[in-house]
């Protein structure tokens, strides 16, 4: 792949800051840039564009990790069903209301929801997801903070079931858009109807999480194509989370390091989705890894967990957690050294609300086009 002057950079990274998203193919050669200087240059570019749409405020979320039985057995997670190794709990419905209280109470602005698809949950009756419903009906009661559900791929009934109670989000991470990679990480589960999953949440007027993971063997390629579906499909909230080996796991040895990075991946999304909202998530560094990917172009904390409750996260299930690092006042001075600071609580749900009214109206003019 040809290299970049760095004239050319500069032009490029220019036409970005000014609205104009590098093509597929100038991304492949951003994914592969080596000089320090030039990498310095695109986060900075990145950094630009998230203060044009965003200024110097960022949003905060809290991740309430509710149960970690799943039925799956994705190659890449610890809590892949049948583990010995992984940390198993189920939060009753009324530690999960206390729970979300307490992390409302810390400042957050958003409770994410996330489990396993947890065999009770998922239990053929539906009595499951009837309790799920119920207790995101009590959090938001309890808490009044937007809500995101990262559940897995509920059936369309209880799709509907989220989107009719008024909860914000579906988070439902692809991981990768290469059919054949998917198979290899997300084993025996369907791309089609995870993809089409948060397709129908969109049409159903919620917004919605896109995710990739990155060292998983994936090729430039791969990265671009899942960076043009995620704004294809106008994923309101884009991520890249960098593998994390866990024990137990068939890819517990895998050490493949690529060229790129999370942070590279974090500024290319900052430059295709400008508006879109992106996660420095503590659940891959913990509070180390933070300023770096703040200054890649991401604006949203996420993972904030509160300590001395047995929470876990997912990706690295203890890092940081009871030292209290992962919470709200633990990252307060990371923020300031990035020249950000915490948004207030009405300008996060302002910007919900716009972002699905504009979703709405997109969605009505293109009824009325077909
Ligand atoms: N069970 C639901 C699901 O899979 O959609 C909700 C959990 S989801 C939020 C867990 C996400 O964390 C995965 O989609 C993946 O992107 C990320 N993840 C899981 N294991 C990881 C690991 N070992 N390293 C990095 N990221 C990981
Ligand atoms: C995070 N540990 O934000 C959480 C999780 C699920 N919606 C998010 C992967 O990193
Ligand atoms: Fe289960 Fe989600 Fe982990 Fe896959 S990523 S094993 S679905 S908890």
């Amino acid at each position: 792949m040809d290299r970049f002057t760095s004239a050319q950079l500069n032009t490029l990274l220019a036409k970005a800051v000014q609205g104009s998203a590098p093509t597929p193919h100038d991304i492949e050669r951003l994914l592969l840039l080596t000089d320090p200087d030039q990498v310095a240059a695109l986060m900075q570019a990145a950094r630009r564009v998230r203060t044009r749409h965003f200024g110097r405020e960022v949003f905060l979320y809290g991740f309430l990790y509710a149960s970690t039985h799943c039925r799956n057995h994705c190659r890449f997670c610890l809590y892949r069903r049948g583990n010995p190794a992984a940390p198993r709990y189920r939060k009753s419905q009324t530690e999960m209301v206390a729970l979300a209280t307490a992390l409302a109470d810390s400042g957050v602005h958003l409770i994410d929801l996330t489990m396993g698809e947890d065999p009770e949950v998922y239990a053929p009756d539906g009595k499951g997801f009837e309790t799920l419903l119920e207790t995101m009906d009590r959090i938001r009661t309890a808490t009044g903070l937007p809500l995101m559900a990262s559940v897995g791929v509920v059936p369309p009934v209880i799709l509907e079931g989220l989107a009719e109670r008024g909860i914000e989000w579906y988070a439902c991470y692809q991981e990768t858009h290469s059919i054949s990679g998917y198979h290899r990480l997300r084993s025996g589960q369907d791309y089609d109807e995870r993809w089409r999953s948060k397709l129908r949440a969109g049409e159903l007027g919620m917004l919605v999480e896109e995710g990739i993971l990155t060292g998983v063997g994936e090729t430039p390629r791969d990265l671009v194509r899942s960076l043009m579906a995620m704004r294809t499909m106008a994923a309101d909230q884009v991520r890249a989370m960098t593998f994390v080996p866990q024990t137990g796991t068939p890819m517990a040895g895998w050490r493949h390091r690529p060229p790129w990075s999370e942070l590279k991946l974090i500024a290319l999304m900052r430059l295709v989705m400008p508006d879109a909202l992106i996660p420095a998530s503590l659940d891959i560094d913990g509070l180390s890894g933070l300023a770096q990917r703040l200054a890649a172009g991401a604006n949203v904390v996420t993972s904030l967990v509160p300590p001395g409750e047995g929470l876990a996260g997912v990706a690295q299930s203890e890092l940081d957690i009871e030292a209290g690092n992962r919470s709200v006042s633990g990252i307060q001075e990371t923020l300031a050294t990035c020249g950000l600071q915490p948004a207030a609580a009405e300008a996060y749900l302002a910007w919900v609300r716009a972002r699905q009214e504009m979703k709405c109206r997109a969605q009505r003019r293109d009824r009325c086009a077909c």
